[in-house]
């Protein structure tokens, strides 16, 4: 029998699946100094992409997500939050 359950675990899993396949995207960002701008980061990206996987790293301005969403809609998240993209 197929559970409701079962089909939410199925598409968890695939969805899951799909982002670890894609490529991780990479972006220089200017303005981030502390955890509250990383906060604010990965949770405007985890707003558009609830399975996104953000890291970011103060240090190289860097922030690489693990995501399906296009690196548009990842640049326009984070200078939303008032962060500059430098590249
Ligand atoms: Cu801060």
């Amino acid at each position: 029998m197929v559970t409701r359950g079962r089909i939410a675990r199925f598409w968890k899993n695939w969805l899951e699946r799909n982002v670890e396949m894609a490529e991780p995207i990479t972006l220089q960002v200017e303005g981030m100094s502390c955890g509250h701008c990383i906060r604010a980061v990965t949770n405007a990206i985890q707003a558009l992409d609830q399975a996104a996987k953000v890291n970011v790293d103060l240090a190289s301005k860097r922030v690489v997500a693990a995501t399906s969403l296009p690196r548009a809609e990842l640049v326009r998240a984070v200078e939303d939050e008032g962060f500059c993209v430098k590249g």
